[in-house]
């Protein structure tokens, strides 16, 4: 009899933390960006309701994000780095959010005008 409870609860504990998981979902999303500066705003945006975790990559332009599905879309993440004036591989910032990040983090322009030339110099500065 013993035995068997301990089975039941053994069994219930594993179904239980496998449906748990399922609701966390890790996902990369390639965020445009620049400087630390961009990374702490894009970091900030994240830090919301239903983001376990939210790492940006200022050399890859990768952002790691672990978020429960059940309480934030990943559209929904997409959007709060637009509104933070960031651009994603998913969607455009509007220009009047983009206009408010930082001239250094211009990163619009950057990509433009740099095709050949490494600014690497740029991120020295901050
Ligand atoms: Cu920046």
């Amino acid at each position: 009899m013993k035995k068997i409870q301990f089975l039941l609860l053994f069994s219930t504990l594993i179904t239980f933390s496998a449906y748990a998981q399922k609701e966390v979902k890790t996902i990369s999303i390639h965020v445009d960006g620049v400087c630390d500066m961009c990374k702490e705003r894009i970091e900030n945006a994240l830090d919301v309701n239903g983001v376990k975790y939210a790492k940006w990559d200022k050399q890859s332009h990768d952002c790691e994000i672990m978020y429960r599905t059940d309480k934030i879309t990943e559209e929904e993440l997409h959007s709060l780095l637009n509104q933070a004036g960031h651009d994603t591989d998913k969607s455009r910032a509007s220009d009047s959010a983009y206009e408010a990040v930082h001239d250094c983090c211009k990163y619009r322009e950057l990509s433009k005008q740099s095709e050949h030339s490494d600014h690497t110099g740029h991120s020295d500065q901050e």
